[in-house]
């Protein structure tokens, strides 16, 4: 094996050649499959000469002819990872290729392998040369077509990318099928499909008047399940013609839906490629959030279609180019169809608990990385969510219109090209005129900024100042720091609780004017972008209370010198209902931390009065959309606490979370009851927010009042979990039960098995479930499910339910006996023989183990020095273990 090669962006080259037009030949087969491609190929340059270097891997070359004539040994160079022409002719030609793969051994489910019977491909990021020899690299983009043959009645379908041009029965049983796609594309968006599925068959006008077929393919027993998909589908091809006049492109729109699957979905144009986890719903077997990211996800891989694949990344290193851009497309979607404040709470608690862990740790890397071993590790919440977290930006620096002004110039220059963040941003900029300084340190610097703001009024001249200074932590490789361009959306409150009008800024000794259109304005974006820089407003005729970074207006660390009383009043009052509940979550940060303390040092628990009130108000407040409620009556994350550490103490955090969830259910045990009684309903299941909403808040209420291990609460709870006819409340009722370790527990977890075993996606809930247990000694029982029947350590979505489960529980897995480290280091090194894509991110759990005491340093350290140890270890799982250790 060659050792582990670390690719940088600083090293990108152009390709010395083109692929023009490709044409691919696979013969399916149980044994092997046959594939042929047969590639037009330009030098970039005139007359060059230089070799062809192709990468493959775990392929069986049969056969290699230029210009129609086979190539001896000699004229080409083979190793395990590349086949290199030595002298390809000069000027264009034609190179074709014979090779041999095995899908049915391919359990690292990228390249062609086959789940559940049927064949399916992932080839991003590198997976196409698993499937044939290729310049596997984004910015070679060709026309394709597919021809597959394949035994009919165990392929009868068979699909590939763009349209169906021709199909016909072939001897023996077999039959064939030649697609044609007439979009130039990147080979990581090539997908094929073959095996016995059904689809359900919609169309979706465009506003031009074209008519599209629309189709979702599972197996047959699934397909009533996939009526919320089509739906999603039909709203995602309107709500990307109203909002960015984009139309879809073609006449056909396929997605497959199968269950083993490394990630959510694939975008492979036309021929999208989904985790059935994400395509299957019903109301009797998926929840809310199941059906909340279903329609996320479609609308992401769709979108994709403008944002990647028509245009798309010159090179790995651009990748948030379209997943930063069009996660914050398939946001916006979502909020469009719900509430917006909810689902922007939704996804700042997202980036709070999982994106600034990793900013601060081993693995922290820009927006755009500088080098990778793997790029299948680099698909982070780094590169999606904080990178739309810089494409919220523009829009919150350019408004609504100047935003949709600077997609159109994005696209009317690149289309059918691939590009970098650069021309990103200079479409945004030069669309707008804008100045954006130092804006692309957001794609070059790693770490969250941290920024802290002074404020202070002066009640002679009547001003208000905005003292703000900046620091961005030193990361892997960056030790040192510029500051950032930061937009800091800022409204300010009166006494009474109303906005107050804004005039004009003094800022870098010049005044300028606030006003819109002759009138005042109540919120405004400050540009922060010195280490120390001071704003003052004017006009402003009594101490105001600023309600600062509004709407999360940028993905930083704040700061304030707000006391509890202003933090309650925001909380009480603020017109941006982001920072409502924002207000909350500081009060509950800073309680929270606190309690650790005192916990710490065995000091009694005791809740803050104020702190309830303000959740009763919150909860009894009929004027508030109830899943904001939901929202605001949630604790912070027990990883947000810890981040916030200096070493990490996940039984204090743990105890003190629980301790704060009883004491608040004990108090507001009579508004939580009615919670329940006003909340239940009849009605179908709807997906709808008032619905939604309705259900968030009933099972909230009844967790947290299951908490107290009350007998007349846990029937209640027993009762919620016989009498749902939805898997919403019949889930949450079964978390709410499992809280507590005992008979009850056991038996509704029994029952819930016994009734669902039939459906996978089910029991993948149930194994998730009893492995983020707190219950103590967990680690047995995981183990034990290890080898429950309906287990298998092959399939993703099962590992993820129960090892990445079980690592996201922080009492079991960081068990100071270590028995949680020790379990998933066995397990790394098993899986990573089967799949090290799944593997490495397993391992990542491991990544912050120096943020904890010295004996749980020692004993998570001395796995990944077991892990290092093992002889064949993936480069995947390479990358994060040395990683994590350097
Ligand atoms: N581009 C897909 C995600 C994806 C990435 C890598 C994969 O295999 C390594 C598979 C899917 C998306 O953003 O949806
Ligand atoms: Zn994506």
């Amino acid at each position: 094996m060659e050792a582990p090669k670390e690719i940088f962006l600083k090293d990108y080259k152009l390709p010395d050649y083109y692929f023009d037009t490709v044409d691919l030949k696979f013969s399916l087969g149980e044994e092997k499959t046959i594939v042929s491609s047969k590639i037009a190929v330009f030098p970039r340059i005139d007359g060059s000469t230089s070799p062809l270097v192709l990468v493959g891997q775990d392929l069986k070359l049969l056969s290699i002819k230029v210009n129609n004539k086979e190539l001896k040994e000699g004229d080409y160079h083979l190793d395990a990872r590349r086949l290199t022409l030595v002298s390809p002719p000069s000027g264009a030609f034609t190179l074709e290729i014979d090779n041999e793969i095995y899908p049915h051994k391919n359990t690292s489910l990228e390249g062609l392998y086959k789940s559940s019977g049927n064949f399916c491909t992932q080839c991003e990021a590198e997976g196409f040369r698993k499937i044939t020899y290729y310049q596997d690299r984004p910015d070679i983009m060709a026309k394709y077509t597919c021809r597959i043959e394949a035994d009919k009645s165990l392929y009868p379908v068979l699909l590939s990318n763009g349209n169906l041009i021709e199909q016909g029965d072939l001897e023996g049983g077999k039959h064939y099928v030649l697609w044609e796609d007439p979009f130039k594309k990147p080979c990581y968006l090539f997908a094929l499909v073959g095996g016995q599925l059904e689809s359900r068959d919609d169309t979706f006008t465009t506003r031009s008047g074209r008519k599209v077929s629309l189709r979702i393919w599972t197996p047959a027993q699934d397909l009533p399940k996939t009526a919320h998909a089509m739906y999603s589908l039909k709203a995602a091809m309107k709500w990307d013609e109203d909002v960015f006049g984009l139309e879809y492109d073609l006449d056909l729109f396929n997605i497959v839906a199968v269950p083993d699957f490394n990630m959510g979905a694939m975008e492979n144009k036309s021929l999208n490629i989904f985790n059935s986890k994400l395509v299957l719903a019903s109301p009797e077997t998926a929840t809310d959030a199941d059906y909340a990211a279903i329609l996320g996800v479609i609308g992401h891989e769709y979108f994709h279609n403008w944002t990647g694949n028509r245009v798309t990344c010159r090179d790995w290193f651009q990748l948030s180019l379209k997943e930063g851009l069009t996660v914050f497309r398939d946001q916006e979607f979502s909020s469009d169809m719900g509430s917006r404040t909810v689902k922007r709470i939704a996804d700042v608690s997202r980036l709070r608990n999982f994106q600034y862990p990793q900013d601060a740790g081993p693995m922290a890397h820009p927006v755009r990385p500088h080098s990778y071993i793997k790029m299948d590790n680099f698909y982070t919440v780094t590169v999606y969510e904080k990178g739309a977290e810089v494409v919220r930006m523009y829009k919150t620096l350019l408004g609504s219109q100047g935003f949709r002004k600077g997609m159109d110039l994005y696209f009317q220059r690149h289309d059918g090209q691939a590009v970098t963040c650069e021309d990103f941003f200079a479409a945004m900029r030069d669309a707008n005129g804008a100045d954006f300084c130092n804006f692309l340190l957001w794609y070059s610097q790693a770490g969250t900024p941290s920024v802290k703001v002074i404020s202070s009024y002066n009640a002679d001249a009547h001003t208000f100042s905005l003292k703000f200074s900046q620091d961005v932590p030193p990361t892997p490789g960056q030790p040192v720091k510029e500051p950032m361009f930061i937009p800091v959306a800022v409204g300010l409150l009166d006494s009474s609780g109303k906005e107050m009008p804004l005039t004009s800024v003094y800022h870098n000794g010049a005044l300028q004017s606030l006003a819109s259109n002759g009138g005042p304005v109540y919120s405004t974006v400050l540009r922060v972008t010195k280490r120390e820089e001071e704003f003052v407003l004017s006009d402003i005729n009594e101490r105001p209370i600023p309600s600062l970074l509004r709407n999360f207006s940028a993905p930083i660390r704040l700061e304030t010198d707000l006391t509890d009383s202003d933090l309650f009043f925001l909380l009480a009052h603020d017109s941006d209902e982001f920072n409502r509940w924002e207000a909350g979550q500081v009060l509950a940060r800073k309680l929270m931390l606190s309690l650790v303390s005192d916990f710490q040092q065995s000091k009694p628990l005791v809740l803050n009065q104020k702190f309830v009130h303000g959740l009763r108000s919150m909860l009894c407040d009929s004027s508030l959309d109830k899943e904001f409620i939901s929202k605001a009556i949630t604790l912070p994350g027990e990883g947000e606490i810890m981040d916030m550490m200096d070493i990490a103490d996940p039984d204090a955090v743990h105890a003190v979370r629980t301790f704060i969830r009883k004491q608040l259910a004990q108090e507001l045990k009579t508004e939580l009851l009615s919670t329940i009684e006003s909340n239940r309903s009849s009605d179908e299941y709807v997906f709808d927010h008032p619905s939604m909403a309705r259900r968030a808040l009933k099972n909230i209420a009844l967790a947290y009042l299951a908490a107290l291990e009350d007998p007349e609460l846990t029937e209640l709870a027993l009762c919620e979990y016989r009498n749902a006819t939805n898997m919403t409340e019949q889930f949450a009722a079964l978390a709410a039960i499992a809280q507590n370790p005992g008979q009850n527990r056991d038996d509704v977890l029994a029952d819930f098995y016994k009734k669902w075993q039939h459906d996978f996606l089910v029991v993948n809930k149930w194994f998730a479930l009893q492995a983020m247990s707190d219950v103590p000694g967990n680690v047995e029982n995981v183990r034990k499910l290890l080898n429950h029947p309906a287990f298998d350590l092959r399939n993703p979505n099962k590992v993820y339910s129960l090892v990445g489960g079980f690592c996201g529980s922080p009492v079991n897995f960081h068990s100071k006996d270590g028995s949680g480290y020790k379990f998933l280091g066995e397990l790394v090194v098993q899986l990573d023989k089967i799949n090290p894509q799944v593997a490495s991110r397993m391992v990542s759990a491991f990544s912050r183990w120096r943020r904890y005491d010295e004996t749980r340093q020692k004993l998570a350290k001395a796995q990944l020095e077991m892990i290092m140890s093992t002889n064949g270890l993936s480069e995947n799982v390479f990358e994060i273990a040395s990683k994590s250790l350097a």
